[in-house]
């Protein structure tokens, strides 16, 4: 690379790279978004039917499960008509021996609407857990709070710069926040749960495990795509794909079918859910 005139005289590296790399996605990363949209759509639709014939007061998994189908179906239209997306510019500093150093310039497409979409959506998920925990209100505060943290901060990751400790920095603090996450589920989640009975604690221990096996997927995925860019936007955007089918509407058939044969999972949350609503009794 040639040194221009600027170059000489500024100690920063100057932009001489004419030719960017560009990652962005291809057909098979949007025939993917695609095909999440209709299965968020179907999924959705589906617990609305399964709630139908229920009285309001058993509804609470059901309207907090459809909910996270339909922020997630939302948030893939979004993603699949290319809404949602910015164009990341991930400079990484080239250097030389006795010409000035250069920049390389990577144009990264970031996901952004995930991130709205889980800032909305995990809350939710870890509420279905509270709930079927019956986990106390302050350690629900505390999980979801952690939460939003975990996926704000991530977000901040997404958009770090390189060469500065922003990237990992806010990696890292979200990591944190997830395991005050695990902390309240596994720890005092599981201790509530054993006072609703054996057969709903064995129930909290399956999907709770199945929930924090997937979770965990999350930050490795990040971390070999968004982090280190490894991986292409397009097998990127499939492993979230995949992750997210099993995280929502795989987790919400779940619970919903076994809260369906398992009366002991229900919550009474009295008139403050459902009080004057028709349908009840
Ligand atoms: C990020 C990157 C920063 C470190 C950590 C992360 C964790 C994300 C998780 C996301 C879960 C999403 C779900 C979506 C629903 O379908 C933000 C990737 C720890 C745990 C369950």
């Amino acid at each position: 690379l040639v040194p221009t005139a600027t170059s000489s005289i500024s100690p920063l590296p100057t932009i001489t790279d004419p030719r960017p790399e560009y990652q962005v996605v291809h057909d098979e990363g949007k025939r993917t978004l695609w095909v999440v949209f209709v299965i968020m759509l179907v999924a959705s639709i589906a617990f609305t039917a399964m709630s139908w014939s229920l009285p309001a007061s058993k509804r609470l998994y059901h309207v907090v499960t459809t909910l996270i189908t339909t922020i997630a179906a939302i948030s893939y239209f979004g993603m699949a008509t290319g809404h949602g997306v910015s164009l990341h510019d991930v400079k990484i500093t080239e250097q030389h021996e006795h010409v000035p150093d250069t920049y390389k310039h990577i144009y990264r497409q970031v996901y952004w609407a995930r991130y709205v979409d889980w800032s909305l959506t995990t809350p939710l998920l870890l509420l279905d857990l509270s709930l079927l925990a019956g986990l106390n209100g302050a350690s629900i505060f505390i999980a979801i709070f952690a939460d939003l943290v975990m996926i704000l901060t991530g977000l901040f990751a997404a958009f770090g710069g390189e060469e500065t400790p922003q990237k990992w920095g806010w990696y890292a603090i979200a990591c944190i926040a997830y395991l005050v996450v695990v902390w309240q589920l596994a720890v005092n989640g599981r201790a509530a749960v054993l006072n609703k009975g054996t057969k709903v604690a064995r129930f909290f221990g399956s999907i709770a495990g199945f929930t924090f096996l997937l979770w965990t997927a999350y930050p490795i995925v990040w971390g070999v795509a968004d982090g280190s860019r490894i991986a292409s936007v397009d097998d990127e955007i499939i492993a979230y794909a995949v992750l997210d089918v099993l995280a929502k509407p795989v987790f919400g058939a779940w619970l919903l079918f076994t809260h369906q044969s398992m009366p002991e999972t229900n919550v009474e949350l009295g008139g403050f859910w459902s009080e004057g609503l028709k349908g009840e009794g």
